[in-house]
């Protein structure tokens, strides 16, 4: 059900005027939001983003003032829109655990804007000099590109769009093109695009591709973009699970007003970024947000143990008939696996300052049990074919070039076949949720009930698996576990590891 249609109980919906109404259990903004300037642009304001960036942005200005109000936009939906724009962009986070629940409203966003209607607005506030920073949580798909190339999909359609109707753009990539192009007639001043999207070297990525982009529509910046605006890489953290109907009728009770706004989120948040920035920041260091000189190897290690353990978990925890993910892990055999599977790629992590790894695993799972956190395992497996190479690829790559075994990858590599395969062990339709979806449905087609075919023909997506796909070292296992998910099913296949 859409969350907007969720029954209201309260006759008043969440605003600036109601804020001193709410019950004290309530933690509110420690500043007025109404007198908050704009100095973030934010593209991306989904659930995620409000109950991370915004909240330490909350609580950065609580601490230390600063007109860090946050301008969120939405690029393809115009449901965050809807909800917070007649909220005054105020909504509450649901800190949910078993010691209960933790209700804080949020006000550092100051404006919503829904991008395909506005997009004059957007351009115009990326191009204000009172904007310091634009930070995205777009998903890896938002990007459109090809990843291991470090270059935009030239042929993806919304790129084509935005290289055609450069004012109109449609794209991530375009979007920031344009507000970049804008900032720089307006006399330019230093800007920080900071990307908090769960890849590698994530700064450096976005870097690379916005200089493409940016050197085909507007060669006469380039210079300028070079010395003026900066891209420092971030690891975020924070299990935010899509929001329920449920959370609106409880919102409503906890607040005494409605908020079609409020998001679910786990108590457990992390937040490391590279020091690195081109202008200004919210004073994110007196909150708890830890500033280093190199990111990467925080980045490995999360993206490696956390998403790769909750990527492993959605496809094979889906295929054996959980519906969350604290109900797999709460599967002896499942803890075991992913317990197996952290073990396989620490040996690729470097040493992280004040991380000890044994100890970090435990609190992962601990956290993927959190029973009150109600995360779907189907929607950790959207956009798998974006999100396993990073997370698991790289790893059996690197684990093979030592000469190292990769059998828990490839088990969770066969889990992710399985399930794109489309269809669950009663042959029952999954509905697909991924870029590569209808090249998914054709493999499918062209080789019916033909487990290492199928295999085969996924295998050698180069997107997905470069050219691990075509080395049997790897191949052969994969195969193998496919093999044995389709006769066997996942709860007997995972029961069976060793
Ligand atoms: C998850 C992440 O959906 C997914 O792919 O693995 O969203 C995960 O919950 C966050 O990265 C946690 O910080």
């Amino acid at each position: 059900m859409d969350i907007l249609q969720a029954p209201a109980k309260n006759t008043m919906r969440l605003n600036l005027q109601l804020l001193s109404t709410l019950p004290a259990s309530v933690e509110r903004p420690g500043y007025n939001p109404s007198t908050l300037g704009v100095g973030m642009v934010h593209l991306g304001i989904g659930a995620f983003h409000r109950a991370h960036q915004a909240v330490y942005t909350d609580a950065a200005v609580a601490v230390a003032g600063g007109g860090w109000g946050i301008c969120g936009v939405s690029l393809k939906s115009a449901t965050v829109h809807d909800q917070l724009a007649t909220q005054d962009g105020l909504y509450s986070v649901r800190s949910v655990s078993q010691a209960g629940d933790a209700w804080r409203v949020i006000g550092s966003v100051r404006e919503v804007l829904f991008a395909p209607r506005q997009m004059a607005e957007v351009i115009g506030r990326i191009a204000r000099a009172e904007t310091k920073i634009v930070s995205l949580t777009v998903t890896e798909k938002g990007y459109c590109a090809n990843f291991s190339k470090r270059e935009p999909l030239w042929d993806h359609p919304d790129i084509v769009n935005d290289l055609l109707h450069a004012d109109q753009p449609v794209s991530v990539l375009g979007v920031l093109a344009a507000g970049l192009h804008e900032r720089f007639r307006k006399r330019g001043a230093p800007l920080t695009i900071l990307c908090c999207d769960n890849l590698p070297e994530n700064g450096a990525v976005l870097e690379a591709l916005v200089h493409q982009f940016v050197r085909c529509l507007y060669p006469q910046i380039m210079p300028w973009l070079r010395d003026n605006v900066g891209f420092p890489s971030s690891m975020v953290d924070r299990i935010v699970p899509a929001t329920r109907p449920a959370d609106v009728a409880d919102a409503a009770t906890a607040l005494g007003v409605d908020d079609f706004g409020v998001v679910r989120a786990e108590p457990f948040t992390q937040w490391v970024i590279e020091d690195n920035f081109a202008a200004e920041r919210p004073a994110w260091d007196l909150v708890g947000v830890q500033f280093v000189a190199d990111v990467k190897p925080f980045e490995k290690m999360k993206l490696r143990l956390l998403n790769g353990s909750h990527s492993l978990m959605a496809y094979l925890g889906y295929l054996a008939g959980y519906e969350t993910i604290a109900q797999t892990i709460a599967d002896p055999a499942f803890e075991r696996l992913v317990n197996a599977l952290m073990r396989e790629a620490e040996t690729t992590l470097e040493q992280v300052d004040g991380v000890d790894f044994a100890a970090y695993g435990a609190q992962l799972i601990s956290r993927f049990g959190n029973p009150a956190n109600g995360h779907r395992c189907a929607q950790v497996a959207m956009d798998g074919s974006q999100k396993i190479p990073q997370r698991w690829i790289a790893v059996a790559a690197e684990r093979l070039a030592k000469g190292g075994d990769v059998s828990v990858i490839a088990l969770a590599t066969a889990g992710w076949i399985r399930y794109v395969y489309g269809s669950n062990e009663l042959d029952q339709k999954i509905s697909l949720q991924d870029p590569l979806a209808s090249k998914f449905a054709a493999i499918a087609a062209k080789h019916p009930y033909d487990a290492l075919s199928f295999a085969d023909a996924v295998l050698r997506i180069e997107s997905v698996f470069g050219v691990l796909g075509r080395n049997p070292a790897f191949a052969a296992p994969v195969k193998r576990y496919v093999s044995q998910l389709f006769r066997d099913g996942a709860q007997a296949t995972v029961e069976a590891f060793e």
